[in-house]
């Protein structure tokens, strides 16, 4: 049986946080062997919105050593930066062209980071588009993502049947959501009713990054807002919305069941020995990923050279298929 093909994507924005980690990039090492994979750190993405050039070659850089510290094999895993590949920003443009504007003005994230910004550029309108490109051109089936990324599957979906039903004929996969049963949407540690979020975690106390040492990780959970009571379980109220984020990432983090949590807690004397429970457990699990991430940003050229093998991989599957495209929609293939 041929594997199933898998796309995924993640913004070189810095301060990569557990909400990241859990909600993607931990499912994408954990099915690699099971497909055929392709994962790409989208710097064009992250130009959406100003971005300080120098800061933002260096987190490209640092976002694929975080790949590759999580465990992602570029044995068995096709690892590449975005800009490498051009057709990329090529085959958007041929996709623009068949995307209604009105499609893209109703994207939840587009509307919620616009609010944020004095001016809005052309390029975090169309972020989707170019997202879609991501997946359709390398055919993918899977886009295993965290949940709030569903929207932006979905309408890549949208987009796939239109240009298939345009051209009459079943030329893009039209792909499914993979989102985790846990951890799809960590909250942050500030403020539990919002997702945690990297361009957030200037913010002191925001987030929990995958590259924090052991003590600013205690720190930070120490912080996380609860609530004024002493009950340690699973709650959908909005009040304990703080105890169940620290529960949550528990959960995700130690794979338990809801009842097993709970009992883990149950002789806790308060919040104090929840967040010191969950931060020992986050610990351990992201030291071996900051070591090894460490070992990795020494030798730059090694990276460099690693992700020059995933670009050409990548052009290989995706640049036949912009050709295609471009056939399709009447435009003359050079000669
Ligand atoms: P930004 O805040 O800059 O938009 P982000 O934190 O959302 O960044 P992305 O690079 O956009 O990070 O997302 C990478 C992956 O992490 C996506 O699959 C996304 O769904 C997932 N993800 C992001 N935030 C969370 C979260 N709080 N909980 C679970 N998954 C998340
Ligand atoms: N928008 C995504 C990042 C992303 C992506 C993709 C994810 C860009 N292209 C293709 C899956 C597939 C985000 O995580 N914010």
């Amino acid at each position: 049986m041929t594997k199933k093909r898998v796309f995924s994507g993640i913004q070189p924005t810095g301060n990569t946080h557990i909400g990241n980690y859990l909600g993607a990039i931990r499912n994408w090492v954990a099915r690699q062997d099971e497909k055929e994979n392709f994962f790409c750190v989208v710097d064009l993405h992250s130009l959406t919105v100003p971005q300080d050039p120098e800061e933002l070659r260096y987190a490209t850089r640092a976002m694929a050593a975080v790949l590759l510290a999580a465990g992602i094999d570029p044995d068995k895993s096709t690892l590449f930066v975005q800009s490498h590949v051009t057709a990329h920003a090529e085959g958007c443009w041929l996709l623009n062209c068949v995307t209604p504007l009105g499609w893209l003005q109703r994207m939840t994230q587009y509307k919620d980071k616009a609010a944020k910004q004095e001016s809005v550029l052309t390029g975090l309108l169309d972020y989707p588009v170019l997202m879609a490109g991501d997946i359709l051109f390398y055919d993918a089936d899977e886009v295993p993502v965290g949940e709030d990324q569903k929207q932006h599957v979905e309408l890549t979906r949208d987009i796939a049947q239109r240009f298939n039903s345009l051209y009459g004929q079943e030329f893009f996969v039209v792909p499914q959501p993979i989102i985790p049963e846990v951890g799809a949407r960590v909250m942050g540690l500030d403020n539990p009713t919002a997702k945690m979020s990297k361009s957030s975690t200037d913010k002191r106390g925001h987030a929990i990054r995958i590259l924090d040492e052991p003590k600013e990780i205690m720190r930070s959970f120490k912080r996380a807002v609860t609530d004024s009571g002493n009950e340690i379980v699973f709650s959908a109220d909005p009040a304990k919305a703080g105890v169940n984020n620290l529960l949550g990432i528990y959960k995700a983090v130690t794979g338990k069941s809801e009842s097993e949590v709970e009992a883990d807690f149950a002789d806790a004397r308060g919040y104090g020995d929840l967040k010191k429970g969950v931060a020992e457990v986050v610990i351990e699990m992201l030291t071996p990923i900051r070591e090894r991430y460490e070992y990795l940003m020494q030798d730059p050229a090694e990276l460099d050279r690693l992700l020059a093998v995933g670009a050409e991989q990548a052009t290989a599957v995706s640049q036949p298929k912009v050709n295609a495209m471009k056939e399709i929609m009447g435009l003359v293939l050079p000669k």
